[in-house]
């Protein structure tokens, strides 16, 4: 019979071998015809499974919120300034991309996976948010740089109205709301931040919606998809103020040595 020659890569997401490229194994021209979103694409490459309308809204809607920030924020500062070093925009996005991570943009996993876990060990949110300082670990999810009590996130208040609305459960985001309302009696900026709300809803989505398995939401939490969100979103964003710089021919960036504090 025949003997299959051993593989280097297993891939289980895409085929392009046949007449038309298949993502998780529904065609292009159905992607097309059916009239999917980048929700879908993402639901198909991501999860390997076609969601439910409500769930691939609900993730065009973060793409959307997190798609900028303005140009103070970590990731476009980086990119800005690679910008106006001359170089190309792979460049100039990576560089702002890098800064993506635990404070910055990349604590979404981290927040769904520390909320989980409370919400699920029947923690308060007293006792979880102590036993973090306990720990010496910020609440991921929590704080804001610019954000108040008192000038909430917009962002996170409409990804909460669409979740109240269309999902069958919010549990998990009630419980990062129950923190957030214990953070805030301690400190003004510890509001549950862009990274909590999604990290605490996207695990609401994968609970309620039915169409995951719970091994398969622990593998999501544990491997980390969640920040992906992020990165994608925030791309389109980094992608803009590259041409912005580039179309307002931009000099070299120096920081004014006045705004540095020289000393020994
Ligand atoms: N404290 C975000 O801090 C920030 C605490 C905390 C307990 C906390 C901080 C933090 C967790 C990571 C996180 C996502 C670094 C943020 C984003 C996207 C963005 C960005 C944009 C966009 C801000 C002052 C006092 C200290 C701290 C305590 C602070 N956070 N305690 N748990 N989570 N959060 N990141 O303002 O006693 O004085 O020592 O790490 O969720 O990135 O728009 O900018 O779309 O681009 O630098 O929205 O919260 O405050 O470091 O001076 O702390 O609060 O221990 O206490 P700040 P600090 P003490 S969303």
């Amino acid at each position: 019979g025949k003997v299959r020659a051993p593989t280097h890569i297993i891939s289980t997401i895409s085929d392009d071998r046949g007449e038309e490229p298949c993502y998780a194994g529904v065609p292009m021209s159905s992607i097309v015809e059916q009239g999917f979103g980048v929700g879908d694409v993402i639901s198909l490459l991501w999860f390997k499974r076609s969601l439910p309308r409500y769930c691939t809204k609900f993730i065009e809607i973060c793409i959307m919120l997190c798609a900028d920030h303005g140009p103070c924020v970590s990731g476009a500062h980086n990119t800005i300034v690679t910008a106006r070093a001359g170089k190309d925009l792979v460049s100039s996005l990576v560089s702002g991309l890098l800064t993506i991570g635990p404070r910055f943009g990349g604590a979404i996993d981290d927040a769904a996976r520390y909320f989980k876990d409370a919400y699920d060990r029947g923690l308060t949110p007293y006792e979880f948010v102590e036993d973090m300082k306990k720990k010496g670990i910020r609440v991921p999810g929590i704080g804001h740089r610019i954000k108040r009590g008192d000038n909430r996130d917009k962002r996170v208040e409409l990804l909460q109205l669409f979740a109240r609305t269309n999902f069958p459960s919010v549990k998990y985001m009630e419980y990062a709301v129950q923190v957030e309302t214990y953070t805030l009696s301690k400190a003004n900026n510890l509001v549950l931040n862009v990274d909590g709300a999604i990290g605490s809803l996207f695990l609401d989505l994968l609970a309620g919606s039915g169409m995951f398995t719970k091994q398969e939401i622990d593998e999501i939490v544990e491997i980390g998809y969640l920040n992906g969100l992020f990165v994608l979103a925030r791309s389109i964003g980094l992608i803009g103020h590259t041409f912005d710089q580039k179309r307002l021919k931009q000099p070299l960036y120096r920081h004014p040595w006045e705004d540095v504090l020289y000393t020994k």
